[in-house]
C-alpha cells in the first residue's frame, strides 16, 4: 500500500465534532459493495485507485466520524508514527439478519467442535470428597484448578454476542496474527485451553503464530512439558523463556519484539476466545494501523467456569474505559454524545482507556510508539500510559462489542505472584508517577489530590518518554479531556486540591488522629504518631472536606467519623494554623473543634465548643513524604 492513497481531506473541526449519520454508511456500504464486485480480490490496481477515489467523495459530501483519522495537526512540528488511515480497505458491513457474514461459523460447524462438560460455557461443579483438592489449587494457582481440568481444552464457549454480530461482513482481506501470551506460574489447563480456544476459533488464514512468553516460571509442568506439548501445531505455536523474571509489562513488550505477522493481539494466559472473536478486531486495524482494539471482556469463573457478560455500561452493555483520579481502573457507560454518533449498537465505539490485558495492535506501530516505557515495573499503569499514548499521538483506541473473550478473573485465597526481589516498593505507585508525569501536564496535580505522599516518590528517569511525546505526539491531555475522556470527568469529578494535609498531631504529647482502618460509618480515634501515613494521612480541601482516601470525615453527634463521599459532601471543615483548631459547622458561626479525650495515646476524640486556650483541640497537619 502505498502512502499516497491516504486521506488528508477531512477537516480537523469535522472530524472532532462530525456525526456519523446511518445513510453514509449505506452509501459507504453500497460503494464498498461495489468495490468488491468490481474488484473481487481487493487488489491493487489502477482501476481500483481510481474507484477509491470515487468511494472518498461520499466520505467528503457529508460529516463522516473516523476515529483516529486525522492527518493535520495545525501547529505541530513532529512526525505522526503509523500510516495512519488507508481508505482502501473497506469497512465492515453491519446487516441486521439474513445471510451469515463471511467469517461467521454455521450451526454445522459449531455442532462438530462439541465436546461434552462445559461445552457452551456451562458450569460444572464438584462433590464434597474434592473440596481440599480444590482449595489447594486456588490457593496455588488463583483457579479452581480440579475443575478447569474436568474441561476440554477445546470445549464450546457460550455466545454471548448481540445476534446482529453474525450478520457483519468483515474485508475479504485481512492482516496476519501474532497471539502474544505472556505467562509466570500459570495453571496448566486454564493455560492451554486459552492457546486451544485462540486455534479453534480463528480462521486459519489469519492465524500466523502464537508467542507464548514465559516469565521466568519455576513450576515443573511449564517446563519441557509445554515444549513438548505446542509440537503437535507443528511451529504454530512457540515458547519463549525471558532469561529472569521481567514482569507482565516489559514482557508483552518482549512478546511484540519476538513476533513477526502484521498484528499483535495480546491475551491474558486465562482467557478463551468466543466464536468469531478476530475478524472484528482486526477490521479497524486493517483499515487504520493507528487504532488499537479491545474485545470485550466476559467473566469466566475461577471456581465453575460458567461464563457471564461483562457487566456494567450502558442499556446495550457499551462500557468504556475510565480511571478515578487516584488513579484506579473504571468503567462508565458509552456516553450518550458517542452513542449518537455511531449507526448502530454494535459498532465498534471510543474508548479513552483500555483494561489491559487484551488488545490488538498493528506490530510496527507498536514498535514505532516505543511499545510500553521499559521504567514501567510488572503491573500497574500501562494500560493507562498506551491508552494516551495512542490517543494523544494521533492514533485512538476501539472497544469492538462483536469481538468477545472470556477472561478468568483470579479467586480470593490466591496466594498470588511474589515481586522479584531486585524491586523497590510501591512499584505500582512508580508507575502511576511515570505515566502521569507524562502525559497528564497540569491534570497531575489531581492525582496528588489523593496521593500527596507520593509527589516525592522516585519513578526514575522518563526523559526518553517526553521526548517521543514532543516529537510525535500534537495533542495535550487538556485536549484528550475534552474530545475522548469527557465522560470520565462527568462520573469522577476532578477533586478540590487541598489546602492541608499529612498526619493530624496534637501539639501536646505523641497522638495523631487515626482511621484505625475504619471505613464508612467507623469511627476515627488517636493512636501513637507513626509517620507512615496509611490511616493517618488526613487531607483537608478547597472544597471544605475533609478526607482520608475516598473517605470524607463528619460529625456524627459529638464523634467524628468517616463514610464515603463525592465531592461537596460533608464539606464545612477549617483548619486555622496558627491558633491548631479544627473546626466544622455548615455555617461560619456555629461551629465546633475536634478534641482530645484523654493524654493516653490511644483514645476516641470527641467535638466540644472551640478554644484555642484549650491544649486538647490543637492540632498540626504534618505532611509525611514518600521516597
Ligand atoms: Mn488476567
Amino acid at each position: 500500500m502505498g502512502l499516497l492513497t491516504f486521506s488528508f481531506q477531512m477537516r480537523l473541526s469535522r472530524r472532532l465534532s462530525g456525526l456519523y449519520k446511518p445513510i453514509l454508511l449505506i452509501a459507504s456500504a453500497c460503494a464498498f459493495a461495489y468495490l468488491l464486485l468490481a474488484d473481487p480480490d481487493n487488489s491493487e490496481s489502477g482501476a481500483h485507485a481510481k474507484k477509491s477515489k470515487h468511494h472518498k467523495k461520499h466520505h467528503d459530501t457529508g460529516d463522516d466520524y473516523e476515529v483516529g483519522a486525522r492527518e493535520e495537526f495545525p501547529g505541530f512540528e513532529g512526525t505522526i508514527m503509523g500510516r495512519g488511515l488507508n481508505e482502501d480497505v473497506p469497512k465492515e458491513i453491519y446487516r441486521d439478519s439474513g445471510k451469515l457474514g463471511n467469517y461467521e461459523p454455521d450451526q454445522a460447524t459449531i455442532k462438530e467442535m462439541e465436546t461434552g462438560t462445559g461445552d457452551y460455557g456451562k458450569q460444572v461443579n464438584w462433590g464434597k470428597d474434592e473440596e481440599d483438592a480444590v482449595r489447594k489449587s486456588i490457593k496455588e494457582f488463583g483457579f479452581n484448578m480440579v475443575m478447569s481440568d474436568k474441561i476440554s481444552l477445546d470445549r464450546v464457549p457460550k455466545d454471548i454476542r448481540d445476534p446482529k454480530c453474525k450478520y457483519v461482513d468483515y474485508p475479504e482481506k485481512l492482516p496476519e496474527v501474532s497471539i502474544v501470551i505472556v505467562f509466570h506460574n500459570e495453571g496448566w489447563s486454564t493455560l492451554m485451553r486459552t492457546v486451544h480456544s485462540v486455534i479453534k476459533q480463528t480462521p486459519k488464514e489469519l492465524l500466523g503464530e502464537v508467542v507464548m512468553v514465559d516469565d521466568a516460571s519455576t513450576k515443573e509442568h511449564l517446563k519441557g512439558n509445554l515444549d513438548e506439548y505446542v509440537k503437535r501445531w507443528n511451529g504454530l505455536v512457540r515458547v519463549h523463556r525471558n532469561g529472569q523474571r521481567e514482569g507482565l509489562i516489559r514482557a508483552r513488550s518482549i512478546g511484540a519484539m519476538q513476533s513477526t505477522k502484521e498484528v499483535l493481539v495480546f491475551l491474558d494466559a486465562h482467557c478463551e476466545a468466543e466464536f468469531n472473536w478476530l475478524p472484528p478486531l482486526l477490521a479497524p486495524i486493517a483499515r487504520n494501523d493507528r487504532i488499537s482494539t479491545v474485545p470485550m471482556i466476559d467473566g469466566i469463573d475461577g471456581n465453575h467456569y460458567h461464563f457471564t457478560t461483562q457487566g456494567g455500561g450502558d442499556r446495550w452493555g457499551r462500557a468504556t474505559g475510565a480511571w478515578d483520579w487516584s488513579f484506579l481502573w473504571k468503567r462508565i457507560a458509552l456516553p450518550e454524545p458517542e452513542d449518537k454518533k455511531l449507526p448502530s449498537k454494535t459498532q465498534p465505539f471510543p474508548s479513552p482507556a483500555m483494561a489491559g490485558g487484551l488488545f490488538a495492535i498493528n506490530r510496527q506501530y507498536f514498535k514505532d510508539i516505543l511499545y510500553y516505557d521499559p521504567g514501567l515495573e510488572i503491573w500497574g499503569g500501562e494500560n493507562f500510559e498506551l491508552s494516551y499514548k495512542l490517543w494523544m499521538c494521533g492514533g485512538g483506541m476501539l472497544f469492538v462489542p462483536c469481538s468477545r473473550v472470556g477472561h478468568i478473573y483470579r479467586l480470593e485465597g490466591w496466594d498470588g505472584n511474589p515481586p522479584p526481589k531486585s524491586l523497590k516498593d510501591n512499584p505500582s505507585m512508580r508507575n502511576y508517577r511515570r505515566v502521569i508525569e507524562t502525559w497528564w501536564d497540569d491534570w497531575s496535580k489531581y492525582f496528588y489530590v489523593s496521593r500527596p505522599e507520593a509527589k516525592t516518590l522516585d519513578f526514575g528517569d522518563i526523559s526518553a518518554q517526553l521526548e517521543f511525546r514532543k516529537n510525535h505526539c500534537p495533542y495535550d491531555f487538556n485536549w484528550f479531556m475534552k474530545e475522548i475522556g469527557y465522560g470520565v470527568a462527568v462520573e469522577y469529578p476532578t477533586p478540590p486540591l487541598n489546602k492541608f494535609w499529612g498526619e493530624v498531631r496534637a501539639r501536646q504529647g505523641n497522638q495523631c488522629l487515626d482511621s484505625m482502618g475504619h471505613t464508612n460509618g467507623g469511627s476515627v480515634e488517636t493512636y501513637y504518631c507513626h509517620k507512615q501515613g496509611g490511616n493517618q494521612l488526613f487531607r483537608l480541601n478547597e472544597g471544605l472536606q475533609l478526607m482520608q482516601y475516598d473517605q470524607c470525615l463528619f460529625m456524627s453527634g459529638s464523634q467524628l467519623k468517616l463514610s464515603h463521599c463525592s465531592a461537596g459532601d460533608k464539606a464545612g471543615w477549617d483548619y486555622d494554623p496558627k491558633t491548631g483548631l479544627i473546626s466544622y459547622g455548615e455555617k461560619k458561626k456555629q461551629r465546633f473543634c475536634i478534641s482530645l479525650t484523654s493524654k493516653t495515646a490511644i483514645s476516641k476524640v470527641k467535638f466540644v465548643e472551640c478554644d484555642a486556650n484549650d491544649d486538647n483541640q490543637l492540632f498540626d497537619f504534618n505532611e509525611i513524604h514518600s521516597v
